[in-house]
């Protein structure tokens, strides 16, 4: 972008946050989504992927789970963090890497980075977010706290492709994906998506900081994703409601209840849509018939052990693999460079 200088020769105050958008609302509702939508619904086993949580509402309504005394990731994780950015600036610096460029995968509230921001004095910061508008006032929120920084915002979803504008710089990439997103990957999923971080022509990453949630008993793993205040349920119950507006679809919510359940056999919480009676969805090219007690399968998130990740990062080219974990190995932090 080319702006007049409104006097030439005058400096101008530091940038406000950049803003890239490769993503908005009216994307959801182009061909590719609906159809995406519609097939997932005329699955056999039905299915909505979990991006689709993620309008302006249920944005907010993850933040609240993080809030939750059952969600335990997101303190547990900044637990490591603060115990642990020492040791983590350390680990980029022993990689070479002295100002990196930080591409925040799934920014949502920016939370996260801003505590990390002072420790690893990144040289640009990339929040990157499908949510857009939230992602939007989230950056202005960083660059008040951090007016220094240069900042580029970027909206896209980067779960089919990860290739960031021009404005992201190239050198010293390093990748922040924190909370466990990658669980809502299958194995093979993270393996194909870890590689398009560490690949030259994609991500081009030289290092990355990734959150993973741990296997642990199934009782803390289920109150985790079906707490007492029913906060996990408002927020799958929403997706009922984006689809609604991305499909024209007419889901009453009253009539699903919220299902979450650990499937050991996969290492993966479940969550569900179940139909509380015998309904039937509308939309404009299409329907669908539920039975009562038919499931509308609406996100995996897959746990893993300190060996699993190990394993599966070294799979993608990563060395120098380093976790960091809480007290009660309840989550970790992994460093990994290329
Ligand atoms: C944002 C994918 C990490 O799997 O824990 C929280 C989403 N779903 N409660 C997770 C989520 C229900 C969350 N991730």
């Amino acid at each position: 972008m080319n702006f007049p200088l409104p006097h030439p020769g005058l400096a101008l105050a530091p940038a406000s946050p950049q803003f890239i958008n490769r993503y908005n609302a009216s994307d959801h509702g182009r061909p590719g989504a609906a159809r995406e939508l519609a097939d997932g619904l005329n699955a056999v086993a039905a299915s909505v992927s979990p991006k689709y949580f993620y309008d302006a509402l249920g944005s907010q309504l993850f933040e609240a789970i993080t809030l939750l005394d059952e969600y335990y990731p997101t303190r547990t994780e900044a637990g490591i963090f603060d115990a642990a950015h020492g040791h983590m600036a350390a680990a980029l610096a022993g990689a070479g890497i002295t100002r990196p460029c930080l591409i925040d995968l799934g920014a949502g509230s920016c939370a996260k980075a801003m505590r990390l921001i002072p420790h690893l004095q990144p040289r640009q910061y990339v929040p990157v977010d499908i949510s857009v508008d939230f992602l939007r006032d989230a950056a202005e929120q960083v660059q008040n706290t951090f007016p220094e920084l240069a900042i580029v915002g970027v909206g896209m979803d980067f779960s089919a492709a990860l290739v960031l504008p021009p404005q992201v710089q190239r050198q010293d990439r390093v990748f922040f994906y924190p909370g466990s997103s990658i669980g809502n990957f299958s194995p093979d999923q993270a393996l194909a998506f870890l590689q398009r971080i560490a690949d030259p022509a994609q991500g081009a990453a030289r290092g990355l900081l990734l959150g993973i949630d741990l296997v642990k008993d199934k009782a803390t793993l289920e109150a985790a994703y079906d707490d007492a205040l029913g906060v996990t349920a408002a927020f799958n119950k929403n997706l009922l409601r984006h689809v609604n507006t991305l499909l024209g679809a007419d889901f009453d919510p009253h009539q699903w209840r919220h299902v979450a359940l650990f499937n050991e056999a996969q290492s993966r919480i479940e969550m569900h849509l179940e139909a509380c009676c015998e309904l039937t969805v509308h939309w404009p090219k299409g329907e669908r018939r539920f039975g009562m007690g038919e499931r509308i399968h609406t996100e995996s998130s897959y746990k893993y052990t300190l060996d699993s990740m190990s394993a599966l990062l070294r799979l993608a080219g990563f060395s120098q693999i380093k976790p960091w974990a809480d007290p009660k190995d309840w989550f970790a932090v992994f460093w990994a460079s290329v």
